[in-house]
């Protein structure tokens, strides 16, 4: 008798604590990093809301895109909307490689991020956008009247350093802490007419609002990076660009497609274009809705786009 209690007791223990595995795992939140610039942020919810939408619980984790590739590979956070190659291929390619990040495909849009400026700029400044016309204008970009021009560089690691050595150019580096910081400066130079060069990219709210253009610096090449003899100058790396129509990812944490199979198919089929990606931007930095907001206007005025993102096995309450 003792023997029977016992057995069905830990059967019962061992088969409910099974159970309840599964589901809990199952519903455990879907964690989805949110950086520090419009559209990834708007993209993160709309990801989220979409992931809701079948039935998955989700959370949203602030992270940097250098802290995001350890917690990433860790399974703390598991889903990255915007992989940009300019600034983060390095770092990506190498948590693939480990097996511990999986490459969910990319959006169709292209990317850029590189030195721009306001159209106007050119008048002050003749022969921009080639990159040499700064040699002779770096005055112009000065803020404390000395010869020496002044690039905004936003708060993402970039070779700018590196560049300014290589192609000589007579430029300091002023670092803003946000974003934001980027659009207010933008905003005092062109409401003053005066000469800016900055760090902006695209697909970005920007072009969507003013005309500009990146400086075209030599065409970016692996070798630029990696032998100092290619390029301008023998002597160091980086006499050359960011690199043109870079690609734009989406990462998960590589056991998310074993725990939420429908939710990896989902980002998967994710997929956002230039217009897209701008238009999103400036709904948030230029009408000024809440990143939420935003994401709840385009998932209300694109249920067509998103839900064929959805596979049928995958509708909500079926989800495995
Ligand atoms: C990573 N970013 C799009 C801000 O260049």
């Amino acid at each position: 008798m003792t023997n029977i209690r016992t057995n069905f007791l830990i059967f019962s223990f061992l088969f409910c604590s099974f159970c309840d595995a599964q589901t809990t795992k199952n519903q455990e939140p879907i964690s989805i990093i949110v950086n520090d610039w419009s559209s990834q942020i708007v993209l993160a919810h709309i990801t989220g809301n979409i992931l809701n939408s079948v039935g998955y619980k989700t959370k949203y984790s602030f992270s940097t895109i250098n802290e995001q590739w350890g917690s990433l590979s860790q399974g703390i956070d598991h889903v990255q909307v915007e992989v940009w190659e300019g600034t983060m291929s390095a770092m990506f390619e190498r948590v693939i490689k480990s097996g511990s990040v999986l490459d969910a495909g990319s959006h169709e849009a292209t990317t850029r991020e590189e030195w721009w400026y306001p159209t106007y700029v050119e008048e002050l400044c003749p022969g921009l956008p080639d990159w040499r016309a700064l040699k002779k204008c770096s005055a112009l970009f000065s803020n404390d009247n000395s010869s020496i021009g002044r690039y905004v560089a936003g708060p993402w690691e970039k070779p700018e350093a590196a560049r300014i050595r290589a192609l000589d150019l007579n430029f300091k580096i002023d670092t803003v802490k946000k974003a934001d910081d980027l659009w207010s400066e933008l905003k005092n130079a062109i409401t003053h007419n005066k000469a800016i060069v900055l760090f902006n990219w695209s697909p970005n709210w920007v072009e969507a609002v003013y005309e500009g253009k990146f400086i075209e610096f030599p065409e970016y090449h692996i070798d630029c990076e990696i032998d100092p003899k290619w390029g301008v100058n023998p002597d160091f790396h980086y006499d050359c660009g960011n690199p043109k129509n870079g690609f734009l990812k989406k990462a998960v944490w590589a056991g998310l497609k074993e725990q939420w199979p429908c939710a990896f198919d989902i980002i998967k089929n994710i997929n956002f274009n230039n217009e897209n990606i701008s238009a999103l931007a400036a709904v948030v930095d230029f009408k000024k809705l809440s990143y939420e907001q935003a994401a709840t206007q385009w998932l209300n005025e694109n249920k067509s786009i998103w839900q064929q993102w959805i596979s049928q096995n995958c509708k909500a309450g079926n989800i495995p």
